[in-house]
């Protein structure tokens, strides 16, 4: 394949209700849509990136920079290029695995096009739906709480994941195991705690959680390791993992014993299914996390998800849970599950309209 050109494409669309988690209040989805143009077929990859770098350390503006000035002109002069030589084209560029992945996943998307292939079956994916989990964000009141978790209850979600913070962590997790039974629960404090919280962590014990997710910093995976051994709630890290050999590292150093794979995080879908490998075979359950994607980069993740070793329900929600109009078909939750789709690379296409009422911006590098 050689590449003529390839968009940056920035898009603003407006989320249904605020998230607010403790590293902020997201009221909009500022996101960055990479199209690549090849000789044979057009491929999409949304970076998963937010506006501000409070996550991670990448950021959209940073994201469009780095990949018009570095990632784009290495990658253009690749001979026959195909996403398998991406990331050794990017390989002495150091981080921004979430631009790196954007760029990887829309030559993939064509390369796939190009073939009639569709992704799932390219990643190795042995289902046809995923079960669904929905991410709670952090609320005014246990009341709004309650009412939130109710409603995504009654639209069959599966599993419900609730944002934490020092402040708001038992009561809320208290409260929705009173009203709500034995539904499947975890939370996920995105850092904000640390080894020194553990014995008010270990006060989540009784609710049979099914995980806590990245109590503690990313950098912090010893003690990850040491928390795992003192709270009975098992350790999940999202944030600390961004490679095939840190999911290792943290496995064998004993700081996790769920995994939540992001294909942004890690720098693409084919890293990704490393770490699902990684997992598999030290006998560590994956689940498919979630950047608050539009539909193109939510088909690419339920794809993944629907690889033999993503055995919990993913972050994988519908189209509505983020947005009213989304960019393609909206995903619709079935009986608590999404469909994995089964057309030519990612499987969707934007609807021409509706990218057009979200695009802020369009910037063309031509190869
Ligand atoms: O930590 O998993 C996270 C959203 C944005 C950034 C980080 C996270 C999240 C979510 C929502 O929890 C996942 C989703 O529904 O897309
Ligand atoms: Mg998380």
């Amino acid at each position: 394949m050689k590449l003529t050109g390839v968009e940056l494409r920035r898009i603003s669309l407006p989320l249904v209700s605020p998230f607010r988690t403790s590293f902020g209040t997201e009221t909009t989805r500022d996101a960055l849509l990479v199209r690549v143009v090849s000789t044979e077929a057009e491929g999409w990859g949304e970076c998963v990136a937010m506006s501000g770098p409070l996550y991670s350390s990448e950021y959209v503006d940073g994201a469009i920079d780095v990949l018009r000035r570095f990632f784009v002109p290495a990658v253009a002069s690749v001979e026959r290029l195909s996403a398998v030589g991406v990331g050794p084209a990017l390989a002495k560029f150091h981080g921004h695995r979430m631009a790196k992945a954007a760029l990887e996943t829309a030559v993939l998307d064509a390369e796939l096009r190009a073939e009639g292939r569709p992704l799932a079956r390219e990643l190795g994916a042995v289902h046809d739906r995923v079960p669904c989990g929905v991410s709670v964000g952090i609320m005014d009141s246990i009341g709004e709480l309650l009412d939130a978790v109710g409603a995504y209850l009654d639209e069959g979600y599966l599993r419900i994941k609730l944002k934490i913070q020092p402040g708001w962590d038992v009561e809320p997790v208290a409260a929705v195991r009173e009203r709500f039974g034995d539904v499947l629960l975890q939370v996920d404090a995105n850092t904000a705690y640390s080894v020194s919280d553990a014995r008010h962590l270990a006060r989540l014990d009784p609710f049979d959680l099914l995980l806590i997710e990245q109590p503690l910093d990313e950098e912090d995976v010893l003690g990850h390791a040491e928390l795992a051994r003192l709270i009975k709630t098992p350790v999940c890290l999202d944030e600390s993992i961004t490679s095939a050999r840190s999911a290792a590292a943290a496995i064998s150093l004993g700081a996790c014993s769920i995994i939540n794979v992001k294909p942004g995080r890690v720098g693409g879908y084919l890293e990704a299914r490393r770490i699902h490998d990684v997992c598999v075979a030290h006998g560590i359950p994956v689940w498919c996390g979630g950047m608050l994607e539009t539909g193109l980069g939510r088909a690419a993740n339920v794809a993944l998800a629907a690889l033999p070793g993503f055995t919990l329900p993913g972050d994988t929600s519908a189209s509505s849970r983020y947005y009213q109009t989304d960019i393609t078909t909206p995903f619709t939750l079935e009986n608590g599950h999404l469909p994995v789709p089964t057309a030519p690379g990612v499987g969707v296409d934007p609807l021409p309209d509706q990218l057009a009422a979200v695009t802020t911006t369009t910037e063309w590098l031509p190869l």
